[in-house]
């Protein structure tokens, strides 16, 4: 074989690219290759057949990419997510659009080289919606895809792009070889054994993680803010079922979801485990105005329908089985 038969991973380093090694690296025979801006924690990267320490944006890196490995599966996870990227719009629209263009084009010549259509798995958001009010819930994909947020439009029009590469690229250029693009909707993730960093979610595992270290934590947005969450072994496991779903997928983006706890019922939830617990608020306004722009809880039903999608972690499960002190 001239190239090494492989999955590749962008944003392996990540909370979601660290689960996810760890679980598909249990396939034999899986040749696994990692891009990420920094070295991977020595326990992920050794799991992983090559590790690329570089940049989506590096057409040279893209150019070594192609020539090495025969890809089958690309996880684009890389991303800037939505706090962080509010601080510099062009570089969340660099990474997030044109990093994603870059690995786009790699999959569809990779499907032409191989005659094969590269599966393409991209994490969008409940970011690309925007709602007038907090308490409405999402109960369709096509619904309120109003983002207020860089972030949330740079999901929404790379999902666009993902659409464009799998279904109109080919019937406009009668070519016969394509993408097979795959996208979840991921709300809120809390992971028992990472913190996320630059999101806006974020202060539902903050609130975990700082109570666990300190009993305290100082929330960023108010006690009612309310979003929808899953726990992270069910993010992984979506994408795995996602990913080798192989009957039809007509709809390609899903919603995935399962609970959602204001930040006040999150903070009771761990006072029943830990009496010692406190919480303080002090408000972001511009985090509070992102919160407040996501619905409070989304509808996932087209995701059961098409491909069987099912949490098995609920609030209590999370908190009684998967978040233990
Ligand atoms: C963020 O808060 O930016 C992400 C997300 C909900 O997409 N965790």
């Amino acid at each position: 074989m001239i190239r090494k038969s492989s999955i590749l991973i962008t944003g392996a380093g990540g909370e979601v690219g660290s689960q996810l090694i760890q679980l598909l690296s249990n396939q034999e025979n899986l040749n696994i290759v990692t891009l990420d801006l920094h070295p991977l924690e020595s326990t992920i990267s050794s799991m992983v057949s090559n590790q690329i320490t570089g940049n989506v944006l590096d057409q040279n890196l893209l150019e070594q990419i192609n020539f090495e490995f025969e890809i089958k599966e690309i996880y684009h996870l890389a991303a800037v997510l939505s706090t962080r990227a509010e601080l510099s719009p062009n570089i969340a629209h660099d990474i997030n659009i044109n990093g994603t263009m870059n690995f786009l084009e790699l999959a569809l010549k990779q499907s032409k080289s191989q005659d094969y259509n590269v599966k393409f798995f991209f994490p969008s958001s409940i970011a690309v919606y925007g709602v007038e009010n907090q308490k409405n819930k999402v109960y369709q994909e096509n619904e309120s895809q109003n983002p207020i947020t860089i972030y949330g439009a740079n999901k929404l029009y790379a999902e666009k792009l993902g659409l464009y590469y799998s279904q109109h690229y080919n019937q406009l250029s009668n070519n016969q070889n394509f993408i097979d693009f795959r996208s979840l909707r991921f709300p809120g993730l809390i992971s028992a054994s990472t913190i996320p960093s630059g999101g806006t979610s974020d202060f539902i595992p903050e609130m975990w993680h700082e109570i666990k270290k300190q009993n305290y934590y100082e929330c960023f947005v108010n006690e009612e803010s309310r979003l929808p969450f899953l726990a992270m072994p069910d993010a992984i496991s979506a994408i795995e079922k996602l990913m080798q779903y192989e009957k039809e997928l007509p709809s390609r983006i899903y919603n995935v979801t399962s609970f959602n706890p204001s930040a006040k019922e999150f903070f009771n939830f761990i006072k029943n485990k830990n009496k010692n617990a406190k919480i303080s608020y002090n408000v972001n306004p511009i985090r509070q105005k992102i919160v407040d722009s996501w619905p409070s809880d989304i509808n996932d039903n087209l995701a059961k329908k098409e491909w069987g999608w099912a949490p098995h972690y609920d609030l209590e499960k999370t908190m009684n089985e998967y978040l233990q002190y």
